[in-house]
């Protein structure tokens, strides 16, 4: 069957944690989005069940979005769902409207 989703179809696979808890330790923080991003830059590569619980919206590649998807799960605002965008907190949402440097 061709798929390219990294976990195989299995949402809660794996190392049985949740989709989004990357580092698989039961909560979600800034330690997972740490992780995806580190992923993202290349700076540290994810494996196995840390690729499958990063991929928030299981499209088969950690992307900015899946960082957003971890951050709307953190935030409470949202949860890891296959095709999820989150447009929510897309990049229009991510620039400084109104920002004052002096503040
Ligand atoms: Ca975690
Ligand atoms: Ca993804």
């Amino acid at each position: 069957m061709a798929d390219d989703r990294i976990c195989g179809g299995g949402v809660s696979g794996g190392g049985g944690g949740d989709r989004g808890d990357v580092n698989g330790d039961g909560t979600f923080n800034i330690l997972d989005v740490l992780l995806a991003v580190r992923h993202i830059l290349g700076i540290e590569h994810l494996e196995d069940d840390g690729l499958c619980l990063a991929d928030c919206n299981d499209d088969g590649r950690i992307d900015v979005y899946d960082v957003m998807g971890i951050v709307d799960v953190i935030l409470g605002t949202g949860e890891c769902a296959p095709g999820t965008r989150h447009a929510k907190l897309g990049p229009e949402a991510l620039e400084f409207h109104g920002y004052d440097p002096m503040y």
